[in-house]
């Protein structure tokens, strides 16, 4: 019995296997447990030879048992190990990674060149009053120029704002007509203009504020060129063009040549080769008034420029509606590494 016992142990080729063996011989129905059942019915001499006997061959089987599960265990986990072996020198497989969308990237690139100047990044809310939005720059109700900005209303002092500008009128207004203002507000606006490659019915401007003693229009000018230097380049040229905003006076419009296109047949720059990126001027007295300083002490200049136009401009794109899309191969172009 012994001898056939660990004859079936050593040829188990699997733990289960080997558990079936264990059943078999030292189980609660195997012959062992059977012989020392019957244990009484032995006489008084041979009771403690045949108990010695059919431990000791428990033991063996149960010994022999134990050490070939330890070599069954090892050699699965050697089988597991080889089957999981990872080849470090397989190439890796590439991470997608994100980037911030173009428009973002050129709001931060304004901003930086503007803090860089010693402004202040202002916020304000999208959607605004009709006070704000117009009233407080000048444009009380029924004046002709708020069809320059046709808009989209809530009810009937509520709408999306048309223009960055009620930022400038909400942070003139905190100060107690006193302090200077040396403000920039990225944001979106919202018009009902018709979509084509330059105009979109939403879409970003940077609005900027500078108000103190002694400002005048060539502390503008100057200020415009410097800007226009550092994200075009110097090789580009500006032009200012005499312009109406009720807000300002006098008033300009800034345009930048298009180099990306000579001009020629590109729709960026309708084939004059200029492209319009910025409305600016003197801050009105009228606007200054209102929000509570004294014309007479105080002036200042304040302009607001679309980024996308900046965009397409300094990267080449020839149509606005790509910033809106989400084509992800034109967003990909502009991911910096
Ligand atoms: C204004 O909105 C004035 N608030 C700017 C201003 C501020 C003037 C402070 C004086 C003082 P305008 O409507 O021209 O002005 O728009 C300013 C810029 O926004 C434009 O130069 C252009 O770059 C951009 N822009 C205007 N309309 C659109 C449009 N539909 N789609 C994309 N960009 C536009």
């Amino acid at each position: 019995l012994q001898t056939e016992a660990l004859n079936q142990v050593e040829a188990a080729e699997d733990v289960k296997a080997l558990q079936d063996v264990r059943v078999a011989y030292l189980g609660k129905k195997g012959p062992i447990t059977e012989v020392l059942r019957g244990m009484g019915k032995l006489s008084k001499e041979e009771r403690p030879v045949i108990g010695q006997l059919a431990n000791d061959i428990r033991e063996d089987i149960a010994n022999a048992i134990q050490e070939k599960q330890e070599k069954l265990e090892e050699v699965a986990l050697e089988k597991q190990l080889e089957e999981e072996t990872i080849d470090v020198t397989l190439p890796g497989r590439p991470v997608k990674v994100g980037g911030p969308h173009l428009l973002t990237s050129i709001v931060e690139e304004i901003e930086d060149l503007f803090i860089g100047m010693g402004f202040e990044i202002k916020e304000g809310p999208e959607v605004e009053t009709d006070y704000y939005n117009f009233e407080a720059l000048n444009l009380p109700k029924g004046h002709p120029a708020r069809d320059m900005q046709d808009s989209f209303y809530i009810t009937e002092e509520l709408l999306l704002r048309t223009h960055t500008s009620p930022v400038q009128a909400r942070t003139m207004g905190k100060k107690d007509g006193k302090e200077p203002v040396k403000m920039i507000c990225p944001g979106k606006v919202y018009r009902r203009d018709t979509d084509d490659a330059t105009h979109s019915h939403q879409f970003t401007q940077v609005e900027g504020l500078l108000v103190d003693k002694h400002v005048r229009m060539s502390d503008l000018k100057g200020m415009l060129d410097k800007f226009a230097k550092q994200m075009f380049g110097d090789e580009r040229e500006i032009r200012l063009r005499p312009s109406f905003f009720p807000f300002t006076e006098p008033s300009v419009e800034m345009d930048i040549s298009c180099k990306v296109c000579n001009g020629e047949g590109c729709s960026i720059c309708k084939g004059t080769g200029w492209i319009e990126i910025l409305g600016a001027g003197m801050v009105h007295p009228n606007v200054l008034e209102m929000a509570g300083y004294d014309p007479e002490e105080y002036s200042g200049f304040a302009f607001g420029m679309g980024p996308e136009r900046i965009a397409m401009l300094k990267y080449g794109v020839d149509d606005i509606r790509h910033f809106y899309t989400n084509d992800i191969r034109f967003l990909k172009q502009y991911h910096k590494a």
